[in-house]
């Protein structure tokens, strides 16, 4: 009988203004995510206490200020507080693997467990009538197809919101007192997994991508099908237009499974030319033949190769990019002008192919945010003569074929990270005769001056040294952006001394 009555009460939960006041709540985390949840939590009225692995914090500090509670619990215990508040919900963060000795516990004693986005979804309405949501995700490209679609639709004139796993907690945007007509909600597999596809807490999303899926956190979710059936999650219940990449047939597939609004349409985006109802490319025109009456014979201009060269901006994967953005704010209204308006003033993100020095006719990037093989091809992609650093922590994903199938525009290898022995093995196998490199340094702040040495003794007039790791960074470096400063730096210093 209790379980049925906290049920019940959960199902009404799905407003700002429902009565959350005295909601038994466990947060499980106090990253960003987890200090969002319990502060909105707390100022509904709810019985908050927040279970982290490190109390040691400035937000753990906050928690008695806003009115919650903070327990700590290492990976293995469930703390009393826990059992004693015998709580009616519990928030998880997303960095929470499923088969975490809490989550056990809450499924061993029938509590049920929202994500983070599931309790904004619910919460939506806060400040007035509730933002449109569109979603994104993928492998890889999800920031950027977010800041794009915010960039036009802001251009439209909407109040627009980018928000979810590029670092902004959704909670933290429904509760921003201007309110947002829309809000671009960039979700993870993380995100994706906690989130029920039907029910109170399912999201009825506007319009919804994945942009592209290869193998990536299978570690996180046991196995790739566990990682691709949460990224196909994201279309479930749309309502205007499931965008997905002709390139890729399982996100095609996804569409054709996903159970959406009647009158939802699906949406093809690629860099051939489109058929009725597609995004694609025409002699170097971007353009729009899914959203015109006459889209069986015309097509809408968006704007053109040249133009998004000329903004640094023509490198194929941001080309995918783009068309996805345009499709998903052109499912809003935005008009073609309103995304060339928006596409004119549009920069990349640092650590996304950024040119760090041209020297001598040798380009140094940084695309430190390519940290899956998926994203490291389609940088390597973008060059003819490559000297490659790569390596790091590469999260139980296979780096073999990435290998093979760019030996012959390497120019030379340079090994970082501590996850190299694959990487080792399938330079042996693929390009025997290869230069090879390894940096094998227990000093980490040693890592990327070495590597650029390396390279740059390799380096020839024409050639990109190009730092793609197709790995996560957190074994030597903070994270993905400290890896890239750290390259940059190297690289200034490493030229500087050449040319003294
Ligand atoms: N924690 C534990 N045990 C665990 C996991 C986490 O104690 O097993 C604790 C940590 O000690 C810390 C807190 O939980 O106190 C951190 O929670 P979290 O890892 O969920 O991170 P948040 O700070 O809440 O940030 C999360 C996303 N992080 C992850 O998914 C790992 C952020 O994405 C996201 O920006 C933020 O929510 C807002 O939505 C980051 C990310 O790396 C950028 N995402 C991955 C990716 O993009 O590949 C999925």
């Amino acid at each position: 009988m209790a379980v049925a009555h906290t049920m019940n009460r959960l199902d009404t939960l799905t407003s700002w203004h429902s009565d959350w006041t005295g909601l038994k709540v466990a947060v499980l985390g106090l990253g960003v995510t987890g200090f969002a949840a319990a502060d909105t939590l707390a100022e509904l009225g709810a019985d908050v206490l927040v279970v982290a692995a490190d109390t040691n914090t400035e937000r753990a500090q906050l928690i008695p200020v806003i009115g919650a509670r903070l327990v700590q619990a290492d990976a293995d215990e469930i703390p009393t507080e826990l059992i004693d508040l015998r709580p009616d919900v519990m928030v998880v963060s997303p960095g929470y693997h499923p088969d975490h000795t809490l989550l056990e516990w809450a499924m061993a004693n029938d509590v049920p467990v929202w994500g983070d986005i599931e309790l904004a979804w619910r919460l939506r309405d806060k400040v007035g009538a509730p933002a449109a949501w569109i979603l994104v995700t993928g492998t890889n490209g999800k920031t950027t197809t977010v800041q794009m679609t915010a960039s036009i639709l802001a251009a439209a004139g909407h109040r627009v919101a980018p928000c979810g796993n590029i670092g902004i907690p959704v909670l933290d945007a429904i509760r921003d007192p201007q309110g947002w007509d829309v809000l671009v909600v960039e979700l993870s597999s993380y995100q994706l997994h906690y989130l029920p596809t039907s029910g109170p807490g399912a999201l009825v999303p506007w319009a919804s991508v994945c942009l592209n899926i290869a193998d990536d956190h299978i570690d996180w979710h046991g196995s790739a099908e566990a990682y691709r059936a949460a990224k196909a999650t994201v279309y479930a219940n749309t309502i205007t237009a499931c965008v997905y990449n002709k390139a890729d047939n399982a996100t095609r597939e996804m569409v054709e499974e996903a159970d959406v609004q009647d009158g939802a349409r699906a949406i093809g985006f690629g860099l051939g030319v489109p058929g009725p109802s597609d995004f694609g490319i025409v002699d170097g025109i971007l353009v729009d033949r899914a959203f015109l009456p006459e889209r069986f014979n015309e097509a809408l201009e968006l704007t053109t190769l040249d133009d998004l060269a000329a903004a640094g901006l023509s490198a194929a994967h941001i080309v995918s990019n783009i068309l996805a953005a345009s499709a998903l704010a052109r499912s809003f209204g935005a008009t073609p002008a309103q995304i060339r308006l928006a596409l004119d003033t549009f920069r990349l993100d640092a650590h996304r192919i950024e040119v760090v020095s041209v020297v001598r006719d040798i380009r140094w990037i940084d695309d430190s945010k390519a940290t899956n093989p998926h994203a490291a091809d389609a940088s390597l992609r973008a060059f003819d003569s490559v000297v490659w650093l790569v390596g790091g922590l590469l999260k139980g994903v296979d780096i073999d074929d990435l290998v093979a199938s760019h030996v012959s525009r390497l120019r030379a290898a340079v090994i970082i990270g501590v996850d190299r022995v694959a990487l080792r093995e399938a330079f042996a196998r693929h390009a025997p005769e290869l230069p090879v490199i390894e940096i094998d340094t227990d000093v980490f702040d040693n890592v990327m001056p070495a590597a650029v040495d390396a390279a740059g003794s390799f380096a020839r007039a024409g050639d990109v040294v190009l730092l793609a790791p197709a790995a996560a960074s957190m074994d030597q470096f903070a994270s993905y952006g400290e890896r890239g400063t750290r390259f940059a730096q190297a690289v200034h210093e490493y030229l500087a001394r050449c040319d003294g």
